[in-house]
């Protein structure tokens, strides 16, 4: 008998009828769009969350380009260790991105690599909190300090989660991005937000995700696009941040036993790494003994409906889209092509867990 699919996450819901209650009040505003008064809850819920202004996006990598968009042109050093929306990111907003090497550690931008990175055309740096791990940010922002320029983070996988000394990942750097897709561990379907305390900053981001328009549409002083999020999302939105605290917690009981079903075993987890005062499981990755097939792990693992996925494989160095961009990451690459993630989300059972971990172990035995 066939067993049931099990993949690499599987998006939270609210109760139904609790989504029904908010889709009346649509019906009865007929507000669909245009920041209606779900988006405004939902922007104030959040700028509570994360304790820093919140603009939200229709998705997180159209959040990011806008929020790149404010920069002169220029370099911006990131990490090839990331999802390919970053460097999209900075090539589609006019910029060159500039790859730097990372901690071997949690996978995150290495400082002690980045001044290398820096030259006269740096306009800024986008580190990534890559699986929720949070960016050496003192060392970072010493670097941005020392050249004028600043930090932004891809903060994709790190909503929830606080620092060591307990602040909010929202409240590092000059701005972070959040997304919030469906796979994300807050969701809005499709949405993503720049949280920011710059002001100005916020309110510039708020004019240019409406085309542009200031002053009750009778003004345009730069031209902007259409980055606005809609009531259904924003409802989705207002009902999974009612829920959140569950969400982690679910995730965080199948990550606990996969972590004592798997420790002692040779492989490493780069999430486990992570010094937060509080994470959020977004993930959980491994990294396979050198010299492993990756590929061949997954696909017996397939074999038993078991979906894992290789993020963040290839290195984005590796893409040909970033091909002519500068800088040499020979450790950002070798670790990209050693890592797997494992299926992780608040209802993954334990039976599911076992399953994973025994088709895992069977995989790799078969190297
Ligand atoms: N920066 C970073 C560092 C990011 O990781 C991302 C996005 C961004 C920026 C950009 O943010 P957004 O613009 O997306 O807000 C996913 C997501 O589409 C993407 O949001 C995410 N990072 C990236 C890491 O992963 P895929 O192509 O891996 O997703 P997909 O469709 O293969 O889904 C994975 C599994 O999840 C499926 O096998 C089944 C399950 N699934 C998925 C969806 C969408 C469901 O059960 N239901 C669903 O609705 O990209």
């Amino acid at each position: 008998m066939k067993t049931e699919p099990i993949y690499v996450t599987k998006p939270v819901l609210p109760p139904l009828a609790e989504y029904t209650e908010l889709l009346r009040g649509i019906w009865e505003r007929r507000l669909l769009t245009n920041c209606g008064p779900l988006h405004t809850e939902l922007e104030a819920a959040l700028t509570a969350f994360f304790g820093v202004e919140t603009v939200l996006f229709t998705n997180g990598h159209t959040a990011l380009e806008f929020l790149l968009q404010t920069l002169p042109a220029g370099e911006i050093v990131t990490t090839p260790f990331t999802f390919a929306s970053t460097a999209n990111a900075i090539l589609r907003s006019g910029h060159t991105p500039v790859f730097c090497e990372v901690k071997e550690s949690d996978c995150t931008l290495d400082p002690a690599a980045l001044e290398a990175a820096i030259t006269g055309r740096t306009v800024a740096i986008l580190p990534v909190h890559v699986y929720g791990n949070l960016c050496d940010d003192a060392a970072l922002r010493q670097i941005a300090d020392r050249h004028g320029i600043p930090l932004f983070y891809d903060a994709a996988h790190a909503f929830g989660v606080k620092t060591a000394g307990g602040s909010s990942s929202a409240t590092l750097g000059d701005a972070s991005m959040f997304s919030f897709h469906a796979t994300k561990v807050f969701h809005t379907v499709e949405g993503g937000c720049i949280c920011t305390k710059d002001a100005a900053l916020a309110a510039k981001l708020r004019t240019m995700r409406n085309f542009g328009l200031a002053q009750g549409g009778e003004a345009l002083p730069e031209a902007g696009g259409n980055g606005k999020m809609d009531e259904f999302r924003a409802a989705m939105g207002l009902l999974n941040l009612r829920h959140f605290e569950e969400a982690v917690a679910g995730r965080k009981a199948a990550n606990d036993r996969y972590l004592s079903a798997l420790s002692g075993r040779g492989l490493r987890f780069p999430a486990d790494a992570n010094t937060a005062a509080k994470r959020n499981y977004a993930y959980f990755p491994l990294l396979l003994p050198e010299k492993s097939n990756v590929a061949a792990v997954a696909a017996r693992m397939q074999e038993q409906n078991i979906f894992t996925r290789r993020y963040f494989y290839p290195s984005l160095r590796q893409f040909a889209a970033f091909g002519g961009c500068p800088g040499e990451t020979p450790k950002a690459d070798a670790l990209a092509a050693r890592v797997l993630c494992l299926p992780l989300y608040p209802d993954l059972s334990e039976d599911d867990t076992d399953r994973v971990v025994t088709a895992l172990l069977a995989a790799l035995s078969a190297q």
